[in-house]
């Protein structure tokens, strides 16, 4: 039995360590090339090409090493009937959580206009407001946005989070569907996105999205690039509808050097660094997941293919 590995970066010895640690009897073989194909029962991948996934007669599932699973939703010769497993794993959790809370807090402190103060050499105090008067919004109340949610919580922001189906959390405003979105937003001073990709998302983050949040709103966008309208979100960055911006994902990555968003003073760019799967912590939740598997069990976290994630 063997594990086929396709990862997107030089991050293959992580993984190859972290199963040899925790599961020697699952032989791990990278892609391509990885030999007898009838022993691949499982496939752990990042962006494979097309078709790559094609050609496994015994694949009982394939593991996405993200939690957006739109790097394989894409692929149109994804083998039928395979569950497709998208990654939850402490390590990737914590790491958004730390993101969003900088974030959240760079924003809150007035750190983009102090920025700007800095490179004018002007020693200026902008009055400090508390969190409990700050409005954050999120934009997908899952599994990371959720702990993103209490988190900003703990610091006692004003949160909000809007989902597909309605939800109850404590401490936190849900809206939910797309008659709750408008009332969202108008109580969004800070916008987080963290939705998954899929037909109904995609540019969701456009001027009407814009013109619905208070003047001068942050947008903090690490969901995918594909939900921002790049021109819309320049247009209210230049009108000040749109205050500033934390930019980690975007329409094409790496980001064009001719891209604005570059030097656009008011926005922050990250190289969709917001969080990392850390092989370590995501290899014991694939193998438990493997272990569930045969035992007869369903995994867990299998992507509904109709709904996109
Ligand atoms: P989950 O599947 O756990 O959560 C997705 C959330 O989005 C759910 O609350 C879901 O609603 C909501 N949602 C989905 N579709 C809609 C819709 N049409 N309208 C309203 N709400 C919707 O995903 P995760 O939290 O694990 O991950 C979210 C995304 O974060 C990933 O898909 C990925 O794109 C991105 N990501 C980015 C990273 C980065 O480094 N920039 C790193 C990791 C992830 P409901 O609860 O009702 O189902
Ligand atoms: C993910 C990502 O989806 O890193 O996990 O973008």
């Amino acid at each position: 039995m063997a594990l086929l590995l396709k990862t997107d970066i030089d991050r293959g010895d992580s993984w190859h360590r972290a199963f040899a640690r925790l599961a020697p009897d699952i032989a791990v073989r990278d892609w391509p090339g990885a030999g007898d194909a009838g022993a691949i029962e499982f496939a752990l991948v990042w962006a494979p090409p097309r078709g790559a996934l094609k050609g496994y007669p015994n694949l009982k599932a394939i593991f996405s090493i993200g939690a957006g699973i739109d790097h394989l939703a894409s692929d149109p010769d994804l083998p039928k009937d395979v569950p497709i497993v998208r990654m939850v794993e402490p390590g990737l959790s914590a790491g958004m959580v730390e993101f969003v809370v900088m974030s959240v807090l760079y924003h809150h402190r007035f750190m983009v206009e102090y920025a700007a103060q800095q490179r004018a050499k002007i020693w200026r105090e902008i009055e400090q407001i508390p969190t409990s008067r700050r409005r954050v919004g999120i934009l997908g109340l899952g599994v990371l946005g959720g702990a993103a949610a209490g988190k900003l919580r703990e610091f006692g922001f004003d949160v909000a989070g809007w989902s597909r189906t309605a939800k109850k959390r404590p401490g936190i405003a849900t809206f939910h569907g797309p008659r709750g979105l408008s009332p969202f937003l108008k109580r969004s001073d800070i916008l987080i996105c963290l939705l998954p990709l899929t037909p109904e998302t995609a540019g969701i983050l456009n001027a009407r999205t814009f013109a619905a949040l208070p003047h001068g709103a942050a947008l903090i966008s690490i969901g995918r690039g594909g939900h921002v309208v790049e021109a819309d979100l320049l247009a209210a960055l230049d009108s000040g509808q749109v205050g500033a911006a934390t930019l980690d994902v975007f329409q094409d990555e790496p980001l064009p050097p001719d891209s604005p968003f570059w030097t656009h003073e008011r926005v922050i760019v990250t190289p969709h660094i917001a969080s990392m799967t850390i092989a370590e912590t995501a290899a014991a939740a694939v193998i438990a997941n493997i272990r569930r598997i045969q035992a007869g069990k369903p995994p867990e976290h299998v992507v509904d293919l109709e709904q996109g994630y």
